[in-house]
């Protein structure tokens, strides 16, 4: 018996279906964020990334042109297992030689080159107004008090509506369009309703264009606080959960936009319950939203666990956002991406028996078999599913990476 099929066994002790559990993962689409290729730089002429946001580390061989970018996804989408989508942000547009369109002017004849690069490899699109790394984005954005401003960012989001219906009519939907804005204050603010509501009025202004809400999800990005905007978030976790519980939107959670001890995995089930479905971002936050790679770690595995408990394979929008200059982007990438599979995996593969377990008070056998599972012999089950995605495994995909490295990045300037 090789060693796949003796897991297999060893899981079916448990009442585990382990052949239904790589369906299902199969099945679920992970949202590739394009921006760990570039540190989050674009290819719309802004030079630094603001925000808020900080990308660390000049590690050499960073994409700086589309090609550079696609090739390097490439190269990512070969080293990963499972069913992927790609995550474009507004400032990925590509301009044709001497033309250039501020963003509040985006068309998706900008984005026809990341339709034909997804649609030759099978991917579909998500998308992210980009309301930062710009002139306009100095101070807040979509609730600003200068009504100049405030416009064009609704401007902007308009036009990413349209370029999201464009890349569901061209690839098949839902694209999941996802608003986060930096808007905030350093210190105490005087007002923290004025921005609010110029938010509210803002996002009201958004959702009234005609749109079809079956091929494009809105979905609202919350966050805690951001660098230089400690004191007062304006897109908090109440004001976006709510407008887009009360709006019919899509709420997304980034497990890296909580006070520390708050964890997102014990938010999916009331989020999915209130809101029906559910959008998140995958990262790692360290001390602050500090956007590390993600680990195949306790919360990590904790959010998948909650995703299958609530049978919301096809409820929740999972997507990926992390960005380390420091060390080998395609390998940030890479190990990011097969930590979020590989839990999602291990999620997969826990006895539905359990939940049963706690409504008869066995606290103890849950325990105890939670415990066990630790030890089940899971990697044999994860390198089969590589070997079925003809993906290399653990001990393989580095040797692969390095070759890529030596090859393409270091011929970089
Ligand atoms: C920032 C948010 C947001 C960005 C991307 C680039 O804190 O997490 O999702 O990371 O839009
Ligand atoms: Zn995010």
């Amino acid at each position: 018996m090789s060693r796949f099929e003796e897991a297999k066994e060893m899981y079916s002790q448990l009442g585990v279906d382990v052949e239904e559990a790589l369906n299902s993962l199969q099945k679920f689409p992970v949202s590739v964020h394009c921006w760990q290729g570039d540190d989050v730089v674009g290819f719309d002429g802004s030079d630094s990334l603001t925000g808020g946001i900080q990308t660390t580390g000049n590690y050499p061989g960073k994409a700086s042109t589309p090609d550079e970018l696609m090739d390097d996804i490439d190269e990512v989408l070969k080293l990963v297992p499972g069913t992927k989508k790609l995550n474009l942000h507004a400032c990925y547009a590509i301009f044709e030689e001497g033309e250039k369109a501020d963003r509040d002017a985006l068309e998706p004849k900008h984005f026809k080159p990341w339709v034909d690069f997804a649609r030759q490899r099978g991917l579909k699109l998500d998308f992210n107004p980009t309301i930062f790394s710009h002139e306009k984005a100095q101070g807040l954005t979509l609730s600003s008090e200068d009504e100049e401003i405030r416009r064009f960012w609704i401007d902007h989001c308009k036009a990413c509506i349209r370029i999201s219906e464009y890349f569901a009519d061209e690839l098949g939907g839902p694209v999941v369009m996802n608003i986060w804005i930096p808007d905030g204050l350093k210190d105490l603010p005087a007002s923290r309703l004025a921005p609010r509501r110029r938010y509210l009025d803002s996002l009201n202004e958004i959702i009234s264009m005609d749109y079809d809400k079956e091929k494009v999800k809105v979905a609202l990005e919350s966050k805690v606080f951001g660098i230089g905007m400690e004191s007062y978030t304006v897109g908090s976790g109440e004001m976006t959960f709510g407008y887009a519980l009360k709006n019919g939107l899509t709420p997304l959670m980034d497990n890296g936009h909580y006070h520390p001890t708050e964890v997102v995995s014990d938010k999916i089930s009331a989020a999915l319950l209130l809101a029906g479905e559910l959008a998140l971002h995958l990262t790692r936050p360290v001390r602050w939203d500090s956007d590390h790679v993600v680990l195949f770690d306790d919360e990590t595995k904790e959010i998948c666990k909650e995703i299958v408990r609530c049978d919301g394979l096809d409820k929740v929008y999972m997507a990926t956002d992390w960005f380390d200059a420091s060390i080998n982007r395609i390998c940030a990438w890479t190990i990011g991406l097969r930590n979020v599979q590989k839990a999602m995996l291990y999620a997969l593969l826990e006895p539905k028996e359990m939940q049963v377990m706690q409504d008869q008070n066995e606290f103890t056998k849950i325990l105890a078999l939670q415990e066990n599972l630790k030890t089940m012999p899971f990697g044999d089950v994860w390198n089969e599913y590589c070997r079925r995605n003809q993906v290399p495994n653990d001990l393989d995909w580095f040797a692969e990476a390095e070759k890529y490295e030596e090859k393409v990045l270091k011929e970089r300037k």
